[in-house]
């Protein structure tokens, strides 16, 4: 009797292990495929920003305007421009699908204003992230100035219907940034986008 119960085991045993064995292959093999997909995804952001990609060419873009004898570049930032993405948008890009290059040492002046008929926006250039969390402890723009009023408040950052609010910062250290919606869930949500201060002069959008 012991011996059945024991053979039993083991080939209860043996059955669940080819079963668990089985199916934890296939779950790995769908982790695995989602995992590369993801790095891939990855890579594919990381090689935005990397060196290699600083020469690539910068494309003018009508709402950005740059003055080099003035060493000023203004841009017209329009959240909510198009329905993209329930209008958490910025010009309708979003999830740093385009990058605003400015030259280091420019004044920049962003003339942000809110058409997204339902919610409240706001923008601050922050240092860049591979993820953003759904609230900013911290909203500390890089650069003095780089941040719209109230900007982490859901009912007092810029107004939805057209609210407006410029804001003016010096571009003083070249590097890899982002202007990011820092309403709650905003860039969580793929509002921000890739700002770069460029150290050769380049400006626009790449
Ligand atoms: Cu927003």
């Amino acid at each position: 009797m012991k011996k059945i119960w024991k053979g039993l085991l083991i080939f209860s045993v043996a059955a669940l292990g080819a079963a668990c064995g089985g199916e934890s292959g296939d779950d790995a093999g769908d982790a695995g495929a989602a995992e590369a997909a993801e790095m891939e995804a990855a890579r594919a952001d990381a090689g935005g920003d990397a060196p290699g990609d600083m020469a690539g060419g910068v494309m003018e873009a009508d709402w950005i305007a740059v003055d080099h004898d003035g060493g000023t570049v203004t841009i017209e930032l329009i959240a909510g421009e198009t329905a993209t993405n329930s209008g958490w948008n910025f010009n309708g890009y979003l999830g740093g699908e385009t990058t605003v290059v400015v030259p280091e040492g420019y004044e920049i002046t962003i003339n942000f204003r809110n058409d997204d008929p339902v919610n409240y926006h706001s923008v601050a250039v922050l240092d860049t992230q591979a993820t953003w969390p759904p609230m900013f402890n911290e909203m500390v723009p890089v650069f003095d100035g780089a941040i719209t009023s109230n900007a982490g408040s859901a009912n007092e950052s810029t107004p939805p219907g057209g609210g407006s609010e410029a804001v003016t910062f010096t571009a003083s250290s070249a590097g890899a940034y982002a202007l990011v919606c820092v309403v709650p869930a905003h860039a969580m949500q793929g509002m921000w986008l890739d700002f770069e201060v460029s150290a050769d002069g380049e400006a626009g959008l790449r």
